[in-house]
This record gives C-alpha cells, structure tokens and sequence, in this order.
C-alpha cells in the first residue's frame, strides 16, 4: 500500500458516502477538505432555509467522516482567513495538507467545474476530476441516446423514451423483460382532483440539534437579507435521519403519491409528494436507495404500481433526462428566449402579496417552506410566468434563489423547457399553458380568491383567462407549428376579432397594473 496523501475535495452537494471521490479513500493517510465559502453562499441570493441546510449537512457529514476515523479539514464560514472562494480555499488547503494530488467528483453545475478546470492549471499538485456516479445515465450514455434514431426527432427530445431504456437498463418495474403490469406509464391514473375526505399523512420533524442550531444563528447573521423564513428548521440533516424519512415517506405517504400527484390544496403544501428532492441533490440519500425503497413498497403491497411506477419515473425517467439536457445544451441553454418574453418578474414574486390566490398562496408557502411541490411550480407559477411572458432569465434566477433544491443543472431545464417552453420545444412537447379551469379543477385555490375563474373578460375575471388567450395570439405563428397545439390554436382561430380585442385589453390592462410591477432593487430580504 503507498503511504500517498490524497486531498480529498467534496463539494456540499456531494455529501454521499459511496461518492466517486471517496471510493478508495483510507483514513489515516488521506485527508478530506471542505469548504463553506461566500462565493458559493451568495452565487444567487439563496433562500435562507437552503444555506442552513446545506450548511448543516455538511457539517454533519464531516462528523460522520470523522468518526469513520478519516481527517477533515472543515473550512468555516466564519473562520479567520476564510478567503472566500472554493479556489483559494483550496489552494490553502494544499499547501497546509502538503498532498501528492487532489481528487474530486466532477462538480454538479458548470459555473463550478469550469472554475475547477482552472484550479487544475494552478495548483502545484494534480487534480483529478472523477465522474460522478452517482446518477444513473453517464453523460455519455445520455448523449448517445439522444443523438441515436430511439432519442432522436427533428428538434427535440422526448423523455418517455429515455425513462422506457432507463426501465430497462435498471430493471426497475420489470419482470421477465417487460414492464410491470403492462403498462411503461401510469399518469392517466395520476391526476385526480383531492376529495375532502382524503386525509392527508403528518410529515415527522426534525428538531434542529446543536450543529443546525449554531448555523441558524449564522445564517440569521450573515444572510438574514436574503429572502425565506429561516424557522421553522425541520429536515432531515443526517444519513440516519434522511434514511428514516424516506422509509416514513415509502409506507406512508407514497401509496397515496399516485392518485393525488397532480392535485392542490390551501394550507397544505406537501399533500403526499416525497420532498426527497433537497435530501437527493445534497447527497444525503442516492436516487438508486430511493427507488430500491419504493419498489420494495409496492412489492410488499405497501403501495400500489400507479403510484411507485410514477415515483420512479420522476426519479430515473426526469431527473436524469434533465441533467442530460443541462449537460447537453449548457453553455448557451441559459440564455434561451425562443417567445422573446421580456417583461420583468412582478414584485410580489418576493413579497407574496397578490390578488391571484393561487400564486398568493405557492409563493408564500415557498417563502416558508424553501418548497413547493411541481404542480404548483409548473402549473401555478411556471404557467403565469409563461403567460404572462416573464423574462426567462429573471425567473430562472428566482428559481435558483428560492427552493432549497436548486442546484443549476436541474432548475435550468426544468425553467427554460418545462414551464416557459424557452428552448422553442426541446424538452417539452408543447407549452404547459393553462387558463384557470384547470387550476380550479385540480384545486381549491378559486374559492377564496378575490377573481372569479369562470370569467372570461373583465376586471372581475381570472387573469389567468385572459392571460391564456393572449399569450397563443401572440405566440401564434410559433405554436401554430407545434402539432400537439392544433385543437386549442384551430378555437384560438375562431375567436371573433371582437372577442380577441377584449382579450387583449385586458390582458395589458392586468400587465400594466400596479401588482405587475417590477421590484427595482433586485432579490430582497
Ligand atoms: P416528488 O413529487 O415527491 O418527486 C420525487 C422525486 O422525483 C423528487 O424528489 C425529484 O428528485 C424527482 N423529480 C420529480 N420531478 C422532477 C423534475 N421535473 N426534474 C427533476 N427531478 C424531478 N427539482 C429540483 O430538484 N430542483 C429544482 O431546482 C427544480 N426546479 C423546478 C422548477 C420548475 C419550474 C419546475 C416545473 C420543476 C422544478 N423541479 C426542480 C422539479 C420538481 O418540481 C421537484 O423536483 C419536486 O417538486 C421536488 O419535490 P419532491 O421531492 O416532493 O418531489
Ligand atoms: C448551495 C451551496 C451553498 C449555499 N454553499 C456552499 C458552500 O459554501 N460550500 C460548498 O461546498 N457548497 C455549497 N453549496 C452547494 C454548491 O452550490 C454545490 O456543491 C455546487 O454548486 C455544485 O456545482
Ligand atoms: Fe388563481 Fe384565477 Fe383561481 Fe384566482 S380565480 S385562484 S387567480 S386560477
């Protein structure tokens, strides 16, 4: 065995025991760096509830380490000669560790490897970038889906195809090679509206221990502007405690994860979805332990296939598609405007304080929360941004700013293709536009909300209505290309022009109001 030090560098989205850069780590000889640094903390103005997170995980996988018997070297935010950035943090960990070479797992987000691509020039001692092996689908492997004849279409991709050879490839829901029950995809099954009488699973909390506590107080000090509520601190910050949840969430809230995947209700932000998210893309817990768990579920009768068939597609089908996507179409994807939508993001994306109860309510539970499940993410806010021609740009950055899950490579797909179809069709098949019977149909949001969703014009009417309308007449030589819009374009072609004049008015009545303003000074606290 050579007696080499190895530094070993892990990010705090890498906080994953089995990661590629600890594989073949010893303690006792190697040596593991951390770093909390500004440059990271203030990359976007993070809600606070995300840096504490990601703060205590971290900290929290350093002990774990630690009592692993390996050496860490755990930069502090707030330690003296904290020089602020991974770079330089790291270049003083070097010549303090005094290692032969460097290794770590390839950075999660360009922004950052690119910076690494310069460490690598700079340092007086290797660096080695591994591949990060966690997700299923190697960039390769994503690549050459996607440029052979099953991923390939004209202009775009289609994820269903993906996740079907991602079902194959992991044998996840298959027997004897073919899917579970018959079917790939059981999401007709997955959009039923919420009765009353469902009642909905009681999340377990995690009360913050002395690690969370102290970084709390950090985070109140030193990022108390950023925008979020701090309190109530409640996730999981452990391997023991993320490992618990997932089985909580695996017997009790995933057999109702199915039915209600779609639906919305006041007051109750997490209805039966996983909030695995911010656990996954942290490192906490690995995509494969998840699905492993929630196929156990349905195998022990736990839970029924439409619901543990729809957790596993989100997670090898979506999850991995859009990481392929970031990867694929970076650097330029960022920038994607396909409907030239330039009108900047209303003030009360900060403050919460709209008419709209819909958007009143996923974005003040966003602010408490650093949560809100997809629907309201695509279907409330994403669909008014998309209607409403919201600069892409600003909305990605409120994106990245506001859920304790965001991490570039899979906000960015998810913004510029899913909700605001920026990439002109790549990702999405067609624009997820929606007037408001469908937000009435999946919620309850209507009933005390100051519009009236089944008008069509006038001051009383739902905006999203009119927004709609006008935002397929004036999308429409674009859309009227997309086959999959051909029905809703053919009644758009119908209106009377009388009709599409009232649609117009007020439309840039409603864009023009005082609640559509612009905030001047950037993201507040
Ligand atoms: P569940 O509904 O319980 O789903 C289970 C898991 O599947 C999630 O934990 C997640 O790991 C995965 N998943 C589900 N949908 C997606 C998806 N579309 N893309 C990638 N993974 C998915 N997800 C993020 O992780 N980070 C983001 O920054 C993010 N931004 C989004 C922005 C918009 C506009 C939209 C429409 C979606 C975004 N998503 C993002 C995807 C999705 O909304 C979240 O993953 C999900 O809401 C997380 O909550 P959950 O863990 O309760 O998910
Ligand atoms: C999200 C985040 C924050 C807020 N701060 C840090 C930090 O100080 N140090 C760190 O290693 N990671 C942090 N992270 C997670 C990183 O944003 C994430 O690891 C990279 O962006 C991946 O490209
Ligand atoms: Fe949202 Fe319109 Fe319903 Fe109000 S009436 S909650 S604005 S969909």
């Amino acid at each position: 065995m050579s007696n080499e030090r190895v530094l070993r560098f892990v990010l705090g989205d890498q906080l994953s025991r089995d990661i590629s850069s600890l594989n073949d780590a010893r303690p006792g000889s190697d040596v593991i760096f951390m770093a909390e640094v500004m440059q990271e903390a203030t990359s976007v103005r993070h809600h606070k509830k995300k840096i504490a997170f990601v703060f205590s995980a971290m900290r929290h996988f350093a002990d774990a380490l630690r009592k692993e018997g390996f050496e860490v070297d755990y930069l502090h935010l707030d330690a003296e000669g904290n020089p602020g950035d991974f770079g330089r943090a790291l270049a003083a960990a070097v010549e303090r560790n005094g290692p032969s070479r460097v290794v770590m797992t390839e950075p999660s987000e360009l922004r950052v490897l690119e910076a690494a691509e310069t460490w690598r020039e700079e340092l007086d001692v290797d660096l080695d970038i591994l591949a990060d092996t966690r997700f299923l689908a190697s960039h390769e492997d994503f690549v050459s889906w996607a440029t052979t004849d099953s991923g390939r279409q004209p202009k775009t991709l289609r994820m269903e195809y993906f996740y079907r050879e991602m079902r194959r490839s992991t044998g996840y829901l298959m027997t004897d090679g073919e899917p579970e029950g018959g079917q790939w995809n059981y999401d007709s099954d997955n959009r039923k509206a919420l009765p009353d009488s469902v009642s909905i699973p009681k999340r377990p909390e995690y009360t913050p221990d002395s690690i969370s506590r102290e970084v709390m107080e950090l985070v109140a000090n030193r990022f108390g502007d950023h925008f979020g509520d701090l309190e109530p601190f409640d996730y999981p910050v452990t391997r023991d405690d993320a490992l618990a949840y997932l089985d909580w969430f695996s017997a009790e809230a995933l057999p109702g994860f199915g039915d209600w995947q779609d639906a919305m209700k006041q007051g109750e932000p997490l209805l039966f979805h996983s909030h695995l998210s911010p656990l996954i893309n942290c490192g906490l817990l690995g995509p494969r332990e998840c699905c492993d768990r929630a196929e156990r579920a349905y195998r022990e009768g736990q839970a029924p296939l439409n619901a543990v068939e729809g957790f596993i597609r989100q997670i090898i089908g979506w999850r991995e598609f859009v990481r392929g996507v970031y990867w694929m179409k970076m650097p330029d994807y960022g920038e994607a405007n396909a409907l030239d939508a330039m009108r900047p993001l209303p003030g009360f994306f900060w403050t919460a304080e709209t008419s709209m109860n819909c958007l009143s309510q996923a974005i003040s539970e966003t602010r408490t929360n650093a949560y809100a499940h997809h629907i309201q993410r695509l279907m409330i806010i994403g669909n008014f941004c998309l209607i409403a021609g919201l600069d892409p740009r600003q909305v990605q950055e409120w994106f990245l700013i506001v859920y304790s899950d965001a991490y570039e490579w899979v906000e960015m797909p998810n913004v510029v293709g899913m909700a605001l179809f920026a990439d002109g069709g790549f990702v999405a098949s067609k624009p997820y536009a929606a007037s408001g019977a469908y937000i009435n149909k999946m919620s309850d949001y209507c009933a005390s909300c100051k519009f009236d969703v089944k008008q069509k014009g006038g001051e009383k009417a739902c905006p999203f209505n009119y927004l709609y309308w006008s935002f397929l007449s004036e999308n429409e030589t674009t859309l009227r290309k997309n086959h999959r819009m051909g029905l809703i374009m053919g009644s758009l072609g119908k209106m009377t022009d009388e009709r599409l004049e009232e649609v117009r008015a007020d439309s840039q009545r409603f864009l023009g109001s005082e609640e559509m303003k612009g905030w001047d000074n950037g993201p507040p606290g």
